[in-house]
């Protein structure tokens, strides 16, 4: 069985990073570690959360495993709350990336033009440093413009995303760039791609729901992670995530749910769990 860690916070009410990611990529038939940088009231976006910070148990969580011969098939972060917690977690690629790890970064940190509350103007620059030394990434438009120093644009067409994605390339992704929630036609919303190794663009879309909830991205890139591990292609693992999400957003429009909370992907998962077979 194929084993990948994921290192990003605990945010226990509001469904997104560790609580997204452990529930989806394990139904998936993957094990998944965790490594928790902090355990949150609720995510960010709820007001008046508790946030206590984990990042000094990083490091000794790293040497137990390291001292035990732990490996991992691929290493997958999401949101990370600072820059010495990037450079962590820029350390643990070191010591457990081999040549055939997986390294997989959300560089989840804003949304809709702007940063989230709590992160100032130099941390793009960081999350950026690690897209890096990363195989593959999976920014949102925002974060794609933030990590470039690309103005977030009021509109755009194919060329604007095509450049952002080979400025995106440049950072020294050794893989693959995707940038996620591209509306480059009218209703609809897609998915675009650059194969770093073929030199190859690819994008596909599918019709833009109208309500935009918290924790899309973070069950975009868990899936695609989990369709990846089992075998999949980029672009086939890709496509999987994006139906999970679109669905999971068609089930809590259903529920008529607090955008805030996050989508219900529960019932979603035996169905994708069919996609994978
Ligand atoms: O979904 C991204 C995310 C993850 N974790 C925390 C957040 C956010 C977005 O706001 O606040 C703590």
């Amino acid at each position: 069985m194929k084993r990948i860690v994921t290192i990003q916070d605990i945010s226990c009410l509001g469904k997104c990073s560790i609580t997204v990611a452990l529930p989806i990529i394990s139904a998936m038939g993957i094990e998944t570690v965790i490594l928790p940088t902090a355990v949150l009231s609720t995510h960010t976006q709820f007001s008046g959360f508790t946030c206590a910070d984990l990042e000094n148990q990083i490091e000794p969580i790293s040497k137990h495993w390291k001292s035990i011969n732990a490996d991992f098939d691929a290493i997958y972060t999401g949101y990370l709350a600072s820059v010495s917690q990037i450079e962590l977690v820029k350390k643990f690629f070191q010591t457990f990336g081999k040549d055939e790890t997986l390294r997989f970064v959300d560089p989840a940190m804003a949304d809709n033009g702007k940063l989230y509350a709590g992160f100032d103007d130099s941390f793009p620059k960081s999350m950026a440093e690690l897209c890096g030394i990363a195989d593959i990434i999976v920014p949102n438009l925002t974060e794609a413009c933030l990590m470039t120093d690309t103005e977030y644009p009021d509109s755009y067409d194919e060329a604007f995303i095509r450049e952002l994605l080979l400025k995106l390339a440049a950072l020294g992704t050794r893989k693959a760039v995707v940038i996620t929630g591209v509306t480059a036609e009218a209703g609809k919303t897609g998915v675009y791609g650059y194969n770093v190794q073929t030199g190859e663009f690819f994008n596909f879309s599918h019709k833009k729901e109208s309500s935009s909830y918290h924790g899309t991205g973070d069950i975009f890139a868990s899936v695609t992670l989990g369709a990846l591990e089992n075998g999949n292609s980029l672009e086939k693992s890709l496509k999987i995530a994006a139906k999970f999400t679109v669905d999971s957003i068609k089930e809590t429009v259903k529920n008529d749910k607090d955008k805030t909370y996050g989508v219900d992907f529960e019932p979603v998962i035996p169905e994708l769990i069919k996609q994978l077979a």
